[in-house]
């Protein structure tokens, strides 16, 4: 029934319309941000059938989450309303070298996502799961949810992609670093970022993460505007970063896994996987909001036939 069903909370996002920062009155946009939906609708913009399974409460952020995803062409059938608990909030900051993030998450609505929501019958009519290291970190029954989904899963299930995305202001990377590595070891596909790896284990290089995730199938480090490496067996394929006069990143690294997941989901090989991660990322860190439509298929047609030195 779907190519990709991805699993997180999303929450709205209130950003400044302009260059004024939050603390000096700016008039505010609201928009949404979601590690796990910003994966789905960067896979919708591609043409996949794509679904978010999550809960948001039973208000006007929760609507806009809900309307918004569906407006990206994302299948929002399996979203429950929790009455009882709110929509999460975040507020953003925008700078092209990193923005500042401030959340108002706490008792979340998907914050009570639980273990049994890993017996849902849904998840067994996708090719793909997609889940993030966010998820585990909202709360002791979403812990439960994400490791009932990625340890001691039924091996005829779904592949499951899997995005390190450790996020500071939820747990400090002494708390993260384990339980983070026990389910980036469990998964079938793994995102991390280089910085972040060797923020969170100590791993210097791109080659020393593989070291440490040696039986993940496919494992992708990205290291930021250099490029990304995907490791597959013993085989190594780096595809450099496209020069990006850079708006704001964040979103940039779920873009990168839509068009990564786009191309396994095609048959493609893993270079033009890395190429196409490489192409929707380009589009969000040219945006100041959390997701950007991707180039339209012949633009994307084009930059994947591109050959060296226009792209190496
Ligand atoms: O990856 C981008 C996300 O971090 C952002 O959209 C909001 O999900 C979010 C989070 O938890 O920070």
């Amino acid at each position: 029934e779907f190519d990709v069903l991805c699993l997180g909370e999303t929450m709205a996002l209130l950003t400044p319309v302009d260059t004024v920062a939050l603390d000096e009155h700016p008039e505010l946009a609201v928009g949404i941000g979601g590690a796990e939906s910003n994966v789905a609708c960067g896979l919708a913009g591609l043409g996949h059938r794509t679904g978010w399974i999550s809960r948001v409460g039973d208000d006007r952020f929760g609507r806009t989450v809900t309307r918004t995803l569906a407006e990206h062409g994302v299948d929002v059938s399996r979203v429950r309303v929790d009455a009882a608990r709110r929509t999460g909030l975040y507020l953003k900051d925008p700078a092209p070298e990193g923005s500042a993030v401030h959340y108002h998450r706490n008792g979340s609505a998907a914050s009570a996502m639980g273990p049994d929501l890993a017996r849902d019958p849904v998840l067994r009519l996708t090719r793909v799961l997609h889940l993030s290291g966010i998820t585990p970190a909202l709360s002791p029954d979403c812990a439960a949810l994400v490791r009932r989904l990625l340890i001691g899963r039924e091996p005829a299930g779904p592949l499951v992609s899997f995005d390190v995305n450790h996020r500071a202001a939820l747990w400090g990377t002494a708390r993260a670093a384990g339980p983070l590595l026990e389910l980036a070891s469990a998964a079938d596909l793994v995102f991390v970022g280089r910085d972040e790896a060797e923020r969170l284990w100590g791993t210097p290089t791109d080659d020393a993460v593989r070291a440490l995730l040696p039986t993940v199938p496919l494992l992708v480090v990205k290291d930021a505007h250099v490029g990304a490496t995907c490791y597959e067996g013993r085989r190594r394929t780096f595809v450099s970063a496209p020069e990006v006069a850079v708006v704001e990143p964040v979103g940039a690294g779920d873009a990168f896994a839509a068009g990564f997941l786009s191309g396994l989901l095609d048959g493609r090989p893993i270079r033009e996987r890395l190429r196409l991660g490489h192409i929707a990322a380009a589009a969000v860190l040219r945006s100041r909001n959390d997701l950007a439509d991707p180039p339209d298929p012949e633009e994307r047609a084009r930059l994947l036939a591109l050959t060296p030195p226009d792209w190496e």
